[in-house]
């Protein structure tokens, strides 16, 4: 049986990482930072189906020796490095919490898989926000690197030391460069999150609008449930490497509107209210991404329309609020 650790298990990829792995018949385990005041029921809640079936180990990031300790009593064959402050937005607020979290994060489970594990195979969370300010377009693996936020530099950062390692100590550490990936576990601050729960209330009658920024930026918008398979399939080949994983498709926040608000019947334009203080100071206007690499190498392709993304959320919100039975299973189903 392999064992995977997984940093960020409790978010949206790692949750369903987790699970996709269990299904693999992994023993898997998942580091996760002690807060206080805390509620297991809220924090653990993505991981609620498999709660008794993961070995949990209380961690913090930010100490070497924490993540140290973890890797000194438990032997891994991979380890997914998905923690991260991943709020672009709020890398502009707290751009220091967001450097030390992402880059030492990153930074002390490579060094310390070096010391302990140096065959465990890493994987690090990359990002389409590493291009920021595209230099081309579709963004490719040989793409240079624009980044626009403090969340994008630090993961530019983290993508260099993945690759330091791997070329200085041939470690088997793969870069993911994921595009935007959604579902119904997505966080409420993200913009897709934000809209089809938006929607969803509006129908309801529990809000008159919502506020948003920029509706003109455009997304390659995929499912995080098949990105996370991508994530797996890159530790399984013959050589380590980097890969981009998208859909190759692009819209405007504005589009997502459109659809989510239509599908409810509703026309966005009678809700959606533009406010400038959600404008970002440096904005990504355009991403897409090129995933032939990926689709060559071990035949991962994206499935799921835009459409059937947007509506899949929409009808989960609808559901949750509306308190629905059926809301699980469209959580596994999506
Ligand atoms: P998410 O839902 O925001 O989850 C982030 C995870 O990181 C949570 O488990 C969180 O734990 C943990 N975390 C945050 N700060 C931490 C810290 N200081 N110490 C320990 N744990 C910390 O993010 P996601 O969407 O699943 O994304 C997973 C990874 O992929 C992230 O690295 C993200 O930057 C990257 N990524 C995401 C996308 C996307 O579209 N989703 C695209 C490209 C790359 P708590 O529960 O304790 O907060
Ligand atoms: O949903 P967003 O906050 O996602 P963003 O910034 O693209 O970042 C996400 O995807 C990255 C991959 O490219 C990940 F690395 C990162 O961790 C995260 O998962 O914003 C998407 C777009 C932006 O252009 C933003 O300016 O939507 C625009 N937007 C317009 N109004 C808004 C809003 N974004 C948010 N969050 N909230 C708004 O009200």
């Amino acid at each position: 049986m392999r064992a995977a650790l997984i940093t960020g298990i409790t978010g949206q990829d790692g949750s369903l990482l987790a699970e996709f792995l269990l299904e693999q018949g992994y023993e898997v385990h998942g580091l996760v930072r002690r807060v206080a005041l805390e509620r297991p029921d809220l924090r653990m809640a993505r991981l609620e189906s498999i709660r008794e079936r993961l070995v949990l180990h209380p961690g913090s990031l930010e100490s070497y020796a924490s993540v140290f300790s973890v890797f000194a009593k438990f032997h891994f064959d991979e380890c997914y490095h998905l923690a991260a402050q991943s709020f672009v937005a709020e890398s502009f607020a707290d751009g220091f919490s967001t450097m030390n979290a992402n880059v030492n994060g990153t930074h002390h489970v490579l060094a310390a898989l070096k010391e302990l594990q140096p065959a465990c195979r890493f994987y690090f969370a990359g990002t389409s926000e590493m291009f920021g300010q595209v230099h081309q377009s579709p963004q490719n693996e040989c793409t240079p690197f624009h980044p626009r936020s403090p969340y994008g530099i630090s993961k530019v950062a983290g993508y260099y030391l993945t690759v330091n390692y791997r070329e200085a100590y041939g470690m088997y550490c793969c870069n993911g460069i994921l595009f935007n990936h959604e579902g119904p576990r997505r966080g409420f601050e993200f913009v897709t999150r934000k809209i089809s729960t938006g929607v969803a209330r509006i129908k309801l009658g529990l809000a008159n609008e919502i506020r948003l920024g920029n509706l003109d930026a455009r997304r390659d918008w995929g499912s995080a449930a098949e990105y996370v398979r991508a994530m797996h399939l890159m530790l399984r080949q013959e050589a380590p490497d980097d890969y981009v994983i998208a859909t190759g498709e692009t819209h405007t926040v504005r589009e997502f509107c459109e659809v989510a608000f239509s599908e409810l019947n509703l026309d966005y334009r009678d809700y959606v209210r533009v406010d400038q203080l959600l404008y970002r100071p440096a904005e990504v206007d355009l991403l897409v991404g090129d995933a032939s690499k990926a689709r060559k190498r071990f035949g991962w392709e994206a499935r799921t329309t835009f459409k059937d993304l947007v509506t899949g959320m929409v009808h989960f919100d609808l559901a949750l609020l509306s308190n629905k039975a059926e809301m699980r299973s469209m959580s596994v189903a999506l």
